[in-house]
């Protein structure tokens, strides 16, 4: 396969003017004929450039035609996934008859049949498995789409923009025709057709534009669709007030599809979301489901502006729109809910996860230089170190500015494709400032380190920050410039109060843009503890030489809420990290009593917001401490981890019994911040509990389980239960959880979830097993991400089974997926690419099972550039 290189990117030969589309879908085809009306690009310098069409090797081309007249062999020629056409005039239009198998298509790119409905997925190269075009951003056109099919199975005809026309054949065939008003790229194109109803709203624009609002579902999730309308309207007046975008079409649709390998597609007005992202009801939806719905409906929506009406040039621009929309989603559910919360759990993602893949052989930039398949590149560098990214453009500037700075944005490219700089240089048009070094968290890989220290000149009442920043190198950058890191710093007196510095203000954004710099702060009478990187202002690694006291001192005084829940993460690491040292040594493990008495108070602080309470007594997961690790033990995480956690509930077990109680109420369900905040800390304190493995305290969770009138509360205690030594019980209540739930598809998701990150040893038999079960299907990618991933990505003892089984199973699946569904193989390979973050043994063994996929044979795109990377 070949590499593609962004400094290679050269303008379309052709532009599109207009693309009609014709689909006859049928139970074993589908014909599509494409018209599409060309021109030569006026901007592109060679004037006898071969027209050049993507076009999958799955495509069965019936006709091609140049202005009526047909063309023969001789006249093009078909390569790989590129057809190409010498000698044409500057304008022509090129109808095009392929044939193609939607009910075959399992990779669920293009168009593709599931459930028994179509439906499509064309980013980021899925259309090429429809026809033949130039099937790459920056060629937009109007498009035009004709649907036709059997009217009794396929009632319901979709397709992007407004319907403008339809009627029936006299074979029992009906047709919709949908035009699209907006120019836009073929991987926005969107077709479904099934037998969907739907529920039906209004919206109104701030200038006055009437829209109809439909979600569409099979009609048994009818009933699940009313929190993702509430979502999407709170999300379009939301754009409005916050960024002045207003929607542009007459109808917006969004259609629930049980087989996708993405979240959701922002196709334009006509969205696909899994239902796993917009279904949700109180019985069947834990919180954290209702809080995705509300993020990606909003994320989609978003991106009608950011995405669709400004798109991006070249995939290489991905994060353009990722990582602004997602930062766009993030200060949306921030105002919807609790802001400190949100930027606690984006920020545990990031440092998990992100930073792990910047460790990894993956590591790239949030602007790829380089790719073999695209679809490898929808990560975690790209969406959420992306609205980091953004973010830090938002703190700099300020959010007026900001807010200039994107309204310039989009009123200077609406209608085009264009790139991260053009959207760097409407930020620094507004502000006046040069922001070339600011770019460099494009174009640079890595996560920078900041170590940090203080200075204290009680004689001039001088407070110096010395700071050093660093760039390890990654698998695809061994050497980095200093990134400008903007460092939001306070400073606390003895007293845990804000010292005012510069402007009376009590936050101040330090910029650091060399390897080493330090910041003077004047009239600083006592030594202060500094609060450093305040709200997560950089994605970085941080580090000050705390004392455990100090970390204490924080978590209690900080006014800023995320340095409250880092102090004490950082004070739980320090003393973890400790006691896996002592672990692998052998000696008998004591938990430092600071960490219990700093939990003990927080308990105790009632003026504290209960969402908080529940974050703050959170242990770092052990994910994350193996994210810190230099080498990965992951037994010694996992048994430090029950270690801790089983020594704080011993101790603290009466008040957490107190906070269960005081928390468990017999209000109706409401997906509500309040609410929810409750119910985590409700449940974080039965996990405690839980955790001594004492009956009196397996019976509440029973209790729970049998009571609970809300899913958050059903698997709080069923995942409690089953993942705890009361074996009979565990049994018990994942039959009876089953028994009630076998007709919910995504509750079975969820039980099938908790079974499979089991922390007990017969976890991959277990697995193994249900892949037998009626309820699983290896054909639909929840099901596999709710099994096969959530058992080797977040069962780590178990996957990391010293005799290599988990490694062994993974590859099967991998080996079979490769041919099913490419993109989902892909991803699955993730927790095997990490080996060398392991011991000599463990990676060699992993190791071995990458050698073993890559000598399988026939290797899909994505497998193999996930693979050659990791095994360089
Ligand atoms: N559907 C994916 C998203 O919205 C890719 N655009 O992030
Ligand atoms: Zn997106």
């Amino acid at each position: 396969p070949n590499v593609i290189y962004l400094k290679d990117y050269e303008v379309p030969a052709f532009l599109v003017e207009q693309t009609e589309l014709r689909f006859e879908l049928e139970e074993d085809q589908a014909l599509v004929r494409s018209q599409v009306r060309y021109a030569r690009n006026p901007e592109s310098s060679n004037r006898q450039h071969p027209l050049l069409l993507d076009g999958h090797e799955s495509l069965e081309l019936q006709r091609l035609s140049i202005d009526g007249e047909v063309l023969s062999e001789k006249d093009y020629r078909r390569v790989g996934e590129q057809l190409s056409i010498p000698n044409l005039p500057d304008h022509f239009t090129l109808e095009c008859i392929t044939r193609i198998e939607p009910q075959n298509n399992t990779a669920l790119e293009g168009l593709y049949k599931s459930d028994g409905m179509f439906c499509t997925q064309c980013e980021a190269e899925g259309f090429r498995r429809i026809t033949f075009y130039q099937d790459r951003p920056d060629v937009m056109a109007l498009f035009e789409t004709i649907v036709v099919a059997d009217k009794q199975r396929y009632p319901v005809l979709l397709s992007n923009g407004n319907m403008v026309d339809a009627g029936d054949e006299d074979d029992g065939r009906h047709w919709v025709k949908w035009q699209d008003p907006f120019p836009k790229p073929a991987y926005l194109f969107a077709l479904v057709a099934g037998d969907l109803e739907c529920i039906d709203d209004r919206f109104t624009t701030a200038s006055g534009r009437h829209v109809s609002l439909k979600i569409f579902a099979e009609t048994k999730d009818l009933d699940k669709l009313d929190y993702a309308m509430t979502s999407l309207k709170q999300s379009m007046k939301w754009d409005e007030e916050v960024y002045g975008r207003e929607y542009d079409l007459d109808i917006f649709m969004i259609v629930a599809v049980d087989f996708f390998n993405m979240g959701a597609m922002e196709n334009k007005g006509l969205n696909i979301f899994n239902t796993s992202c917009v279904l949700a009801h109180p019985e069947t939806t834990v919180d954290a489901g209702f809080q995705r719905v509300e993020a990606v409906v909003a994320h989609e929506y978003f991106h009608n502006w950011s995405g669709n009406r400004v798109t991006c040039r070249d995939w290489f621009q991905l994060s353009l729109k990722e990582g602004f929309t997602v930062f766009r989603d993030s200060q949306f559910s921030a105002d919807m809910n609790s802001p400190t919360v949100k930027r606690i759990e984006d920020v545990a993602l990031l440092r998990t996860a992100q930073f792990a893949e910047d460790a990894g052989p993956m590591a790239h930039p949030v602007r790829p230089a380089s790719f073999i398949e695209i679809s490898n590149f929808y990560t975690l560098t790209i969406y959420e170190k992306g609205c980091e990214v953004v973010r830090m453009l938002h703190t700099l500037l300020g959010a007026e500015t900001f807010r200039k700075g994107s309204d310039l944005y989009f009123d200077r490219h609406d209608g085009q494709a264009v790139t991260t700089d053009d959207f760097v240089q409407a930020m620094a048009d507004v502000s006046g400032r040069d922001l070339s070094r600011f770019k460099l968290w494009y174009s640079q890989s890595g996560t920078p380190q900041v170590s940090v220290t203080g200075e204290y000149d009680a004689e001039h009442q001088r407070y110096t920050l010395h700071m050093r920043q660093s760039c390890p190198a990654t698998a695809d950058m061994a050497t980095k410039q200093p990134f400008l890191i903007p460092v939001a710093v306070g400073l606390l007196d003895a007293q845990g109060d804000d010292i005012p510095l510069t402007g009376g203000q009590t936050t101040e954004v330090l910029e650091c843009v060399a390897a080493e710099q330090s910041f003077v702060f004047d009239n600083i009478t006592v030594e202060p503890t500094p609060s450093l990187l305040r709200d997560f202002s950089a994605p970085v690694k941080l580090r000050f030489p705390y004392s455990r006291e100090q970390l204490v001192f924080l978590m209690q005084h900080d006014s800023d809420g995320f340095n409250r829940w880092d102090a004490a993460q950082q004070l739980a690491v320090g003393i973890m990290s400790e006691l896996v040292v002592d672990y692998q040594q052998g000696r008998t493990l004591v938990l430092d009593s600071a960490l219990i008495e700093a939990y003990r108070q927080i308990l105790n602080d009632a003026s504290l917001d209960k969402a908080m309470v529940a974050k703050v007594l959170t242990l770092p997961s052990e994910a994350y401490l193996s994210e810190l690790a230099e080498v990965i033990d992951v037994d010694a995480i996992h048994q430090v981890h029950r270690f801790v956690k089983d020594a704080i509930a011993t101790a603290l077990a009466p008040l957490f019994l107190q906070v269960y109680q005081a928390n468990t109420s017999a209000e109706e369900y409401s997906p509500d911040a309040t609410s929810v905040a409750r119910r985590s800390l409700k449940n974080l304190a039965l996990s405690y509990l839980m955790t001594t493995e004492q009956p009196e305290y397996l019976a509440l969770a029973l209790q729970q389980f049998k009571q609970a009138d809300n899913m958050t509360d059903s698997q709080a205690a069923l995942t409690l239960i089953a993942h705890s030594g009361f074996e009979a019980e565990a049994a018990e209540v994942l039959a009876s959880f089953y028994q009630r739930w076998q007709s919910e598809s995504l509750v079975v998701n969820q039980w099938l979830a908790v079974q499979a990150s089991d922390p007990k040893p017969d976890a991959l038999a277990r697995v193994e097993a249900l892949q037998q079960h009626e309820a699983y299907d290896a054909s639909n990618p929840n099901k596999i991400r709710s099994l096969v991933s959530v058992f080797c990505a977040q069962n780590m003892q178990n996957f990391h089974n010293s005799d290599g089984s988990g490694y062994r199973f993974l590859a099967d699946q991998i080996i079979v997926l490769n041919k099913q569904n490419p993109q989902i193989a892909s991803r699955l390979l993730t927790p095997l690419t990490r080996w060398k973050k392991y011991s000599a043994e463990q990676g060699a063994l992993m190791k071995a099972e990458l050698q073993r996929i890559n000598n399988s044979g026939d290797l899909s795109r994505d497998v193999f550039e996930v693979l050659s990377k990791s095994l360089a």
